[in-house]
């Protein structure tokens, strides 16, 4: 049987996505603005089979492995498709950690579908093929910074932004196990309880409008403030959820103040989290060395990674077996 096979970088938000406006297209409440990264993806090979799909990856969760299914029956309403699909996955990050391996994962599923079905769609419609696998995902079709706009329709798409900002993510890792509550669980509870939640929604399109700003003029300093605004506004919704939703631990706060101090110390230096304890710090490329250095001697980390700006999601030509 044929194969087809795709590789996406993960990304991650400098402009928050939490919550949605239509859950079964999984269309996002809000816009984000995001940064792929250089490699830190996911492989994913599909092939067809005759009955039942099948995922051959030992690291999802059976909960993980129904959803999968389940999209790919919600891929059959928009492109109907013979037979079953048997899936192979293999990811250079850890599933379910709050590392963004749903965004690779679907937007390299994603590709490797319009391929294996010749279903010759352009970047735009492969954007909202990966969203209704997981919205995050959407971002990482497109290489560099990226937006997933937010028209409340099944319409909701990403697409590349431009600028000259020449940054660097660091991956500070506290803790690399799977979390006890997904982030699509979770932010359907926060999204429902908190009392923060409408703010929150009300208020994201100023973030985006400016962060998108700051991404075309190169402003640097504009974006890092943002990037952390939007972040503390995410988790205050969740800590005011009920039941109230906590994936900080001792070290993601401590990894908190470092940043501080590194920002005393070097200028531009800001930090963002996603549903997990582990901290992204983003700086100017050339304060990449000296950040390093500063988290490593923490002692606050059991995994370190660095990323630049990074591709796009692609085809290649080396299945998983
Ligand atoms: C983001 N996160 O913008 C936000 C920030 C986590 C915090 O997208 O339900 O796996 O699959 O659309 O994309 C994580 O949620 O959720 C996420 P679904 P997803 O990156």
């Amino acid at each position: 049987m044929n194969k087809s096979t795709a590789y996406a970088n993960a990304n991650i938000a400098l402009i928050k996505y939490w919550g949605k406006s239509d859950v079964r297209l999984n269309v996002p409440a809000v816009p984000s603005i995001s940064m792929t990264l250089s490699h830190l993806g996911t492989t994913v090979t599909v092939e067809s089979i005759d009955k039942n799909h099948e995922l051959s990856d030992p690291s999802f969760k059976d909960s993980e492995r129904a959803r999968l299914f389940k999209y790919l029956e919600l891929v059959r309403e928009f492109f109907p498709y013979d037979g079953h699909l048997r899936i192979t996955s293999k990811s250079s990050i850890p599933v379910s950690a709050g590392l963004a391996s749903s965004a690779s994962f679907f937007a390299a599923l994603a590709t490797a579908l319009n391929d294996h079905f010749s279903l010759k769609l352009a970047k735009k419609e492969l954007s909202i093929l990966a969203r209704m696998g997981s919205a995050s995902a959407a971002r990482s079709i497109f290489g560099g910074f990226c937006a997933l706009g937010y028209e409340s329709h099944e319409d909701a798409y990403a697409y590349e932004l431009k600028s000259d900002l020449d940054v660097a993510m660091v991956i500070a890792v506290v803790d690399q196990g799977p979390k006890k509550i997904s982030s699509r669980e979770a932010m359907n509870i926060t999204a429902n309880t908190s009392p923060f939640f409408d703010n929150f929604v009300k208020e994201q399109p100023k973030d985006f409008d400016k962060a998108l700003a700051a991404i075309k003029d190169g402003d640097f300093l504009a974006l890092g403030k943002l990037m952390e605004h939007s972040t503390l506004k995410m988790f205050a919704t969740m800590w005011t959820a009920l039941p109230a939703i906590n994936y900080w631990k001792p070290e993601s706060l401590g990894l908190i103040n470092l940043v501080y101090e590194l920002r005393n110390e070097l200028g531009a230096v800001f930090f963002t989290m996603d549903a997990g304890p582990n901290v992204k710090i983003l700086c100017p490329s050339e304060l990449l060395p000296q950040v390093l250095s500063k988290v490593a001697r923490s002692g606050l980390t059991v995994d370190i990674r660095s990323s630049a700006l990074g591709q796009g999601a692609q085809i290649i030509n080396e299945h998983l077996s």
